[in-house]
């Protein structure tokens, strides 16, 4: 690898891909791909926490694998894998549980939500689910970790275990930092504004546009996306349906929201909604046609994936040796 900073980011198998995941963290992996030395994965182990078909799962870590690739997130410039492949997420995660505790973890919003939605499974894994994440980006040293807003606290509580480590046994692992983009970092159900647009909580299929949906679902959905009845396209707290889809126009356009509400001025919502739909079909587009044609090249897929494991291991089981070593694990000789 060359002088390069490291980013790294996982993507759960936990539904089919939104418009939040391609906004929130796949365009901005892209935008970083050049400066960085990039390292991306399908956290399978993570979607463990929440029960789903086998079968789904494995189709779903294979689409999302595509699509990395489509997006240009290639295994000649990058390192993509699956995470279950490299056995030292689930090692050093265990570490690090011992290093974390119960009252950070309590914290968690994620968890309280989770919990929540899920009251008849309220697993451990759920609740120590920071601490398999810490594992993922400690293990490669990352600097950068580019993640939607909703990531945010799992970040910091990475820190604070990284920093806790580093304080008791000297430096082993890098401080990483979050980078959350401008806009899109938080794309908001189209029927219920409020909430963030989920792949694995939206039963509403309107509520969510999935990069797996052909363009005219995505422009119908957008039409049909609950707002006010002001008629006037700005946003504010008070529309939070016509804040997301300003919010959505200007994280495919590269406008500000201030840019956004003088171009709409006077225009009604009909015709905003149209103009939001077609930007982010042409945003898509060439994206769905390049993973069509990737999904269909299994032994590309397959060949990616046994590579960027041994990749991923070597420099993966380099940290985890140093951990084991520094916590008084005997080495193995
Ligand atoms: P789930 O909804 O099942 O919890 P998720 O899509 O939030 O799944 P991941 O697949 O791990 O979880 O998310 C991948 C990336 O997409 C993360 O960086 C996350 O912050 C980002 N992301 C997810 N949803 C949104 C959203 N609605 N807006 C912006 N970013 C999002
Ligand atoms: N928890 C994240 C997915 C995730 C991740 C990571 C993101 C797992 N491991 C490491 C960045 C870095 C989520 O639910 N969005």
């Amino acid at each position: 690898m060359s002088e390069n900073k490291t980013i790294l980011s996982l993507m759960q198998p936990s539904g089919d891909a939104s418009l939040g995941n391609y906004l929130g963290a796949l365009k901005n992996w892209q935008k970083l791909a050049k400066e960085y030395n990039c390292i991306y994965a399908i956290a399978d182990l993570h979607t463990l926490t929440v029960r789903q078909e086998p079968a789904e799962k494995r189709r779903r870590s294979r689409e999302i694998l595509a699509l990395f690739l489509a997006m240009g997130l290639n295994e000649r410039d990058n390192i993509v894998f699956v995470q279950s492949h490299v056995a030292a997420h689930a090692e050093l995660a265990w570490v690090l549980n011992c290093y974390t505790y119960m009252g950070e973890l309590n914290r968690m919003t994620q968890f309280k939500d989770k919990s929540a939605r899920h009251a008849d499974n309220i697993n451990a894994g759920l609740f120590t689910y920071p601490c398999l994440m810490a594992a993922d980006i400690l293990l490669y040293q990352a600097d950068l970790v580019p993640v939607g807003e909703d990531q945010r606290q799992h970040l910091e509580i990475t820190r604070d275990i990284a920093e806790r480590f580093n304080n008791i046994y000297g430096n082993t692992f890098t401080v990483p930092e979050a980078y959350i983009g401008k806009t899109g970092a938080r794309v908001m159900g189209l029927q219920e504004p409020e909430r963030k647009m989920s792949k694995s909580e939206s039963a509403n299929a309107n509520n969510i546009i999935l990069l797996n949906d052909d363009l005219n679902q995505i422009a119908n959905k957008i039409k049909r996306a609950v707002t006010d009845s002001d008629n006037v396209v700005k946003a504010g707290p008070e529309k939070p349906g016509i804040t997301n889809l300003l919010n959505i126009y200007c994280a495919v356009s590269g406008k500000t929201i201030e840019e956004a509400e003088m171009e709409f001025a006077g225009v009604g919502y009909g015709a905003f909604k149209g103009a939001v739909a077609e930007a982010v079909c042409e945003e898509l587009r060439p994206v769905k046609d390049e993973y069509e044609r990737v999904l269909k090249d299994k032994g590309y897929i397959e060949s990616v994936i046994k590579d960027g494991a041994e990749k991923a291991s070597r420099i993966a089981y380099r940290t985890l040796s140093k951990v084991y070593k520094k916590v008084g694990l005997l080495p193995r000789g």
